[in-house]
């Protein structure tokens, strides 16, 4: 029995951020495939584990089977259980904080939006691609300008911040950038590569059913 199920997808970089601290921290853990473009997460099955119906969900099988959502709570979770990639003072912990947050309003969210508006539903040139696909722009130039000057997002170590807005970041030509412009962002994410463990998404979440 593993200690940890995630149920998640291949295309669901929030999920990624979830299996990452997982394979980081070396976690005795599994993935179970959600069948997320047939609906899966809209099911009254699904609604009872994530009543936001939204992937990723954890279960935790050290803790009664109990679920947990929202990739950031799942990332302070298993930071608290492996004593990992949270700073030791107040002042860098608020710093992840506020990065965790504009992760999940902008850069995670424009990203995500836009990448499935472009290369799922082929709207690139419609306004609705057209806004998002800004959006996204402007994130990645604050956020490469803060990493022009950092070397980790929220203090002198990787912490969840890093775990968390690296998330989408792997597969630029999903959403039709090159980081060759943004070398903050780039360099950052050779160092987040380098770190004891790290994969790839394609090499930790499920393209399907299991055999
Ligand atoms: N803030 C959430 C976002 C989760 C999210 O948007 N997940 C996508 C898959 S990557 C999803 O399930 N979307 C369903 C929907 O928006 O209806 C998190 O970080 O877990």
């Amino acid at each position: 029995m593993v200690d940890y199920t995630l149920k998640c997808f291949a295309e669901s970089e929030n999920a990624y951020k979830a299996a990452l601290i997982l394979q980081l921290c070396d976690a005795n853990w599994d993935t179970e495939w959600v069948v997320f473009f047939h609906g899966e997460s809209k099911s009254d099955g699904f609604l009872d584990l994530n009543s936001m119906a939204e992937v990723p969900v954890l279960i935790d099988h050290t803790n009664n089977g109990n679920a947990i959502s929202q990739s950031a709570v799942i990332l302070m979770h298993l930071a608290d259980r492996f004593g990992k990639f949270v700073p030791d003072n107040r002042a860098d912990e608020l710093e992840m904080m506020r990065w965790l947050f504009f992760d999940n309003h902008k850069l995670t969210s424009y990203t995500a939006t836009y990448r499935f508006l472009s290369r799922f539903m082929n709207k690139d040139g419609e306004p609705e691609a057209e806004f998002m696909k800004a959006r996204m722009l402007g994130s990645f130039k604050i956020f490469n300008r803060h990493l022009e000057n950092h070397d980790w997002v929220a203090a002198n170590q990787p912490t969840l911040a890093d775990i968390s807005t690296c998330g989408y970041l792997f597969w630029p030509d999903h959403f039709n950038v090159t980081w060759d412009d943004y070398s903050g962002i780039k360099q950052w994410l050779a160092r987040i590569q380098e770190l004891p463990n790290w994969a790839a998404p394609e090499a930790l979440l499920p393209v399907g059913p299991k055999e």
